[in-house]
């Protein structure tokens, strides 16, 4: 018998209003059915907000410590269930154990280092230009987020906007991505248990159209965190444009990694490998450029070729798989597409370029390990974004080349340089335009108490993680206190 699972709304768990509901499968195995999750419409959108904004009267009240005190207990929570949380997400994502045991701990850690900020929350205290008179700057909650979440990162990533949104007093309406509710119920679940007030977490599944369209577009919603693609991005950034609501966006990559021929060539190949072929390739941050300096090319691809094809490609589940499948068969078939593009555009194909249908991978969304070599920076695959295990190397001449071909792109989320000179490392430092640089280390891997995000079609200008997140979730307000007595005019009395 399959699990019914239900929308959470206003502390209770809830059918949906349509009475249908959506499968989740295994993409590692599609015959088996995960859950059944609501296919929730406009009814159970609007029921969510309104208990949303009654809880938030409430909760915008309890003094932050208070707060923080409950995510406490929801980060001790996440750590005793890590292990079945991160089992469930493979099963229903398909990336490797040794992963998703990492997402789960990137939300612990994210819930510890935010939880802490319930104590500071600060702002500033400055000196008036008048006598008798106090200043300050303090950061107040806006209201009701909208919280739209991706597939690759089903815990981490929510925690990212849902406990800086709350630690600052906001109450959140979240909608995970299809491929996902499981996750996302897992992480809700612990939210209830932690003792979040009924109402200050809402949990509604189904499509962008039917729920994420309907809810970011609410009037009543005043902040809208999205992670996804560079498309969606843009469509609901426009939804927004008009009711002035604060959008933050977290969108495509297009990363890159140097090779320099100073590098520690063993380090930086084993870089490449886990920052191309991690996470099946789907992650914003995955390696998908390798510019490599043209005296060490041949050395350096030929030992490429020979770890990618090494690779142990299977079900997530089982220890010794290094590579699991794809979400879904679309994205399966989008790799495809783009691999055939690749050879179109005269690229070379030297390792990979084919779905994996035999044996046990027959019932999964399979994908060997690919590598593009003679790529040049203009052709579509040094371009788009792919999201699969799709790399293309791309050669250079020196640092400055190097750096040029980096910035040579429609995004700008992470970047990476593998070298042993000081001089050419702070050069890529200065000169590369994105919002992560990583040195000798590959351009995944970022840690949460640093703002997370990209220039350019990557993002919007916000920053998740780090304390700069809380910017996103609160708005700041000047106070001035005049004790003087009297009316005294700022600019205009001495
Ligand atoms: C993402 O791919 O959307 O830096 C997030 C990293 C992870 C987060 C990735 N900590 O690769």
């Amino acid at each position: 018998m399959v699990q019914h699972y239900k929308n959470f709304i206003g502390g209770e768990w809830v059918e949906p209003s349509t009475g249908e509901y959506f499968e989740n499968r295994n993409p590692a195995n599609w015959d088996e059915v995960i859950g059944l999750f609501p296919k929730s419409g406009l009814a159970d959108v609007n029921k969510a907000i309104a208990a949303a904004k009654e809880a938030y009267k409430k909760w915008r009240l309890v003094p932050a410590p208070k707060r923080a005190e409950i995510l406490f207990n929801l980060a001790a929570l996440i750590v005793k269930n890590k292990e079945e949380l991160a089992r469930d997400m493979t099963r229903e994502m398909g990336k490797i154990l040794i992963e998703t045991r990492g997402d789960v701990q990137e939300a612990i850690d994210m819930t510890y280092f935010i939880a802490g900020e319930g104590r500071r929350l600060i702002g500033h205290t400055t000196p008036s230009e008048m006598m008798n008179k106090f200043q300050m700057s303090i950061r107040i909650p806006c209201g009701l987020v909208a919280m739209i979440t991706p597939w690759n990162f089903p815990m981490a990533i929510p925690s990212w906007k849902m406990i800086p949104a709350l630690v600052c007093g906001n109450a959140v309406i979240f909608k995970p991505a299809t491929d996902t509710p499981l996750s996302a119920y897992n992480l809700v679940k612990l939210c209830e248990e932690a003792g979040i007030p009924k109402g200050v977490v809402s949990f509604i599944t189904g499509s962008g159209s039917t729920v994420g369209a309907p809810l970011v577009s609410h009037p009543d919603i005043k902040i809208v965190s999205f992670t996804g693609s560079s498309d969606i991005g843009a469509q609901l950034n426009e939804m927004c444009a008009s009711s002035f609501k604060k959008v933050s966006l977290e969108m495509g990559g297009k990363n890159a990694m140097v090779v320099m021929d100073d590098a520690n060539l063993e380090m930086a190949l084993e870089g490449a490998l886990w920052g191309s072929f991690g996470t099946t390739g789907q992650r914003c941050t995955a390696t998908s450029r390798i510019i490599v300096h043209k005296n060490i090319m041949k050395k350096f691809l030929d030992a490429f070729i020979e770890k990618a094809k090494a690779l142990k490609v299977g079900n997530g589940l089982n220890p010794e798989t290094q590579m699991g499948p794809l979400v879904s068969k679309s994205q399966q078939e989008t790799v495809a597409e783009y691999v055939e593009i690749g050879k179109k555009d005269g690229a070379k194909l030297v390792c990979g370029g084919n779905k994996l249908t035999d044996g046990d991978y027959a019932k999964g969304w399979f994908f060997q390990p690919t590598i593009f070599a003679e790529v040049t920076r203009k052709m579509r695959i040094a371009q788009e974004e792919i999201f699969g295990p799709v790399v293309s190397v791309i050669e250079a001449k020196d640092i400055d080349d190097a750096i040029e071909i980096v910035n040579d792109s429609a995004y700008g989320l992470s970047s990476s340089v593998y070298t042993q000179s000081v001089n050419h490392a702070f050069q890529a430092i200065r000169d590369i335009y994105t919002g992560i640089t990583y040195i000798n280390s590959p351009t995944i891997g970022a840690e949460v108490h640093l703002p997370f995000g990209g220039t350019n079609a990557t993002g919007n200008g916000h920053r998740e993680g780090g304390i700069q997140v809380l910017d996103m979730f609160s708005e700041w307000k000047s106070v001035y206190i005049d004790f003087s007595g009297k009316l005294q005019r700022a600019q205009i009395d001495a």
